[in-house]
């Protein structure tokens, strides 16, 4: 399917009736529903569909940085980009595609960007959805240029949840963290679990594989597994932060939540020839599962 501005979608289906869609604009996931069809992922009322701009929702991808710095973007240049389909992606492991309906996206460099970022990549994204609904992305980012480049990275994953006063994290307790509040400051994490009661805006730093967001409400955890991203960015923009941006409502905050499985604070370096993989899986289990094991 195409969306309004003609830029075409990929719709992934589960027999039993979730789905996911991604764009090629920017190759973001934009929604991924259960088997209820329930959205899991949140899109803002005001998000603008329209280049140059990537969408407030879903799943942008950060590349090759994260934040600002130098002449590049905010976030960087790929979520602005329009992504091909890769109709002959190299392998990738067996588990990465038994029982899944999947699409390879790819992103290659362009001229246009060697002023900010001289570097010849090559970046591919499989979008998969699990039997059991649960996604997966699997970014695959490979220097083809004669010499070594760096770059951070992040799945910006906007989650839905139900009152953002409902939520913890597990998982980050005791981590440091820069705090983007803060001129990126480093502080060490005190409590429990991490809840919200205004803006936050924080790189976690060496954090453990799998993370869990609960949402008390729904009575539903998103369990998030990642591997190669040792970063977490937690980010909830609140009330005035909200209120300044002008693709988000008021009181939108309330039900977002971005949680980034992300490599920042070591950016990667790759030599002539070398390939990296970030991934990320995100489930949903019922609360009390998370509570008992
Ligand atoms: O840490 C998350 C963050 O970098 C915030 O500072 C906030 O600006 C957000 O990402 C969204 O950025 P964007 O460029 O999409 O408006």
């Amino acid at each position: 399917t195409k969306d309004w501005n003609g830029i075409d979608q990929v719709t992934l289906r589960s027999p039993r009736g979730a789905s996911t869609r991604v764009s090629l604009y920017g190759g973001q996931v934009i929604s991924w529903r259960n088997d209820r069809g329930e959205e899991l992922l949140f899109t803002s009322n005001k998000a603008i569909f329209k280049p140059p701009k990537a969408m407030r929702g879903g799943i942008p991808l950060c590349f090759p940085q994260f934040g600002n710095g130098g002449c590049l973007e905010q976030h960087g240049f790929a979520r602005n980009k329009i992504w091909t389909i890769d109709d002959n992606p190299p392998p990738l492991h067996q588990s990465d595609s038994n029982g899944k309906a999947f699409v390879d996206l790819l992103l290659k460099s362009s001229e246009e960007d060697f002023k900010c970022w001289p570097h010849s990549f090559e970046f591919r994204l499989r979008v998969s959805l699990a039997a059991n609904g649960d996604l997966n992305l699997i970014s695959r980012i490979r220097n083809i240029n004669g010499k070594p480049f760096s770059f951070s990275f992040a799945y910006h994953t906007y989650l839905c949840v139900s009152d953002i006063s409902e939520v913890r994290i597990e998982g980050l307790e005791t981590l440091d963290y820069l705090d983007n509040l803060c001129q990126r400051e480093r502080f060490t994490e005190q409590g429990d679990a991490i809840t919200f009661e205004t803006e936050v805006d924080r790189v976690y730093l060496t954090s453990p594989n799998v993370i869990a967001v609960l949402d008390h409400e729904k009575k539903q955890t998103v369990v998030i597994r990642k591997d190669g991203l040792p970063d977490v960015v937690v980010w909830n923009p609140w009330e005035k932060k909200s209120k300044a941006m002008i693709d988000i409502g008021d009181d939108e905050y309330k039900q977002m939540l971005c949680v980034d499985g992300a490599a920042i604070e070591r950016p990667i370096t790759l030599k002539p020839g070398e390939e990296w993989t970030g991934r990320l899986e995100l489930s949903i289990v019922p609360s009390s599962y998370c509570s008992e094991h």
